[in-house]
């Protein structure tokens, strides 16, 4: 009875349609080294050596993509020949090469990194094959290094867009790019990082990942968002994004203003990895087209100037060491106004130039600078 409740159960518990085909960040798999044969002692006879296992980063795979050529997730290479009467040197084991996307590191179950794959075409050994057979080790082949090892994926895009759910992330990337996020009015309606292309008209193209949205307390494993930041460490420039309203998750939390939301997300990022704090960022102020917005946005303007006064009033549960030093804070509508979208992306490529030209520090400091002209009565300014 058990077992035929337990088929029938079975046939209606599909996975969830986006784990289905969903975006994968981390694999894990099984991985041994071919062992080595064994020597032949009569002849002097060495045994050959076993088969490493290798990985090889590719550009435009994925790991949903890994996991389908090889479900089984075991990764076996062959064992080395024992010597033998034909063969007085046993013929080696073959290496087992497979690709994996770039961006990917390594780590075995213990924790070790065995290393990272950062650009298209490099390689790593992640098991080697055990050595063959020979005098010194009594004529026979030592086993292949054999690990369960995880496979961790960070995307690689230029930009990154932090906030707090609903505050419009997937609607700036839609405006900007070509990606075709789902947008809806309720938190937590991207579940996995989306890329999209921003494009140029001289051809530039910038790459921009859209993360599902951070709550406070993230860090402590509330919502859905903090696993996500691994995915900002490689972007080489920070967006947060706020909602001048604030933000309330449901009527059990408490309603979070625009400016504690901006420190909470500062927060979050310090725990997740303090070096994040000293990425280059710009904060966008969304929604400015709802009722009331200019008023509000009028009177946080001093406070975003002095920012660090602001947090002070606050514990230190909440308040973080350090805060981002955005070059600008642009106030935007991502959903109603174009002409804010176009000053965005004209800003990104701005930034993202100035810090490709590293040489030239004065620019740099220019860009901090500009943070009082942004937000000055005039509004934002290009550079
Ligand atoms: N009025 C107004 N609404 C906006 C604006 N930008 C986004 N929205 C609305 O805010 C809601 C949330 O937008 P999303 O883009 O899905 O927000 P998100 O930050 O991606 O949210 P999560 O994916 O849940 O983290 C949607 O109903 C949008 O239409 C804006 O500039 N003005
Ligand atoms: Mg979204």
């Amino acid at each position: 009875m058990v077992y035929f409740t337990r088929t029938l159960l079975e046939k209606i518990r599909r996975p969830r349609k986006y784990l289905k085909d969903g975006f994968r960040d981390s694999l894990r798999i099984f991985v041994s080294g071919g062992p080595g044969g064994n020597g032949l002692p009569k002849f002097g006879g060495i045994g050959g050596k076993g088969g490493d296992v290798i990985v090889e980063a590719k550009e435009g795979i994925t790991l949903e993509k890994v996991y389908k050529n090889n479900m089984s997730k075991r990764y076996m290479a062959t064992p080395g020949k024992s010597a033998s009467h034909n063969f007085i040197l046993g013929p080696p084991g073959e290496d087992l090469k497979f690709e994996v996307p770039t961006g990917v590191t390594i780590i075995t179950d213990l924790g070790k990194k065995l290393g990272e794959l950062n650009n298209d075409g490099d390689t790593l050994i992640v098991a080697k094959g055990g050595t063959g057979g020979h005098q010194k080790n009594g004529f026979l082949g030592s086993r292949g290094q054999v690990y369960h090892v995880r496979l961790d994926l960070k995307l690689i895009a230029d930009i990154g867009l932090v906030g707090f759910p609903n505050a419009g992330k997937s609607t700036l990337l839609k405006a900007i790019s070509d990606a075709k996020p789902r947008i809806a009015s309720y938190p937590f309606t991207t579940i996995r990082p989306n890329l999209g292309i921003v494009k140029y008209n001289d051809l530039r193209q910038i790459s921009i990942a859209d993360l599902p949205g951070l709550i406070e307390g993230a860090y402590y494993n509330k919502g859905m968002g903090h696993k996500f930041l691994k995915h900002v460490e490689r972007t080489k420039l920070l967006l947060m994004i706020v909602d001048i309203n604030g933000f309330q998750l449901s009527t059990k939390y408490p309603h979070r203003t625009c400016l504690e939301t901006i420190m909470l997300l500062n927060k979050e990022l310090e725990l997740y990895n303090e070096d994040l704090l000293n990425k280059p960022s710009l904060l966008l102020i969304n929604k400015m087209d709802t009722d009331g917005a200019e008023q509000k946005f009028k009177e946080i303007k001093t406070q975003l100037k002095e920012f660090n006064d602001f947090i002070s009033r606050y514990s230190e549960e909440i308040r973080p060491s350090k805060c981002l030093k955005f070059s600008n804070i642009i106030p935007i509508s991502a959903k109603e106004s174009e002409k804010d979208i176009v000053l965005v992306k004209q800003k990104l490529r701005t930034i993202l130039d100035i810090m490709n030209d590293v040489s030239n520090t004065n620019k740099i400091d220019k860009l901090y600078e500009d943070i009082k002209s942004s937000i000055s009565e005039k509004g934002p300014q290009l550079i």
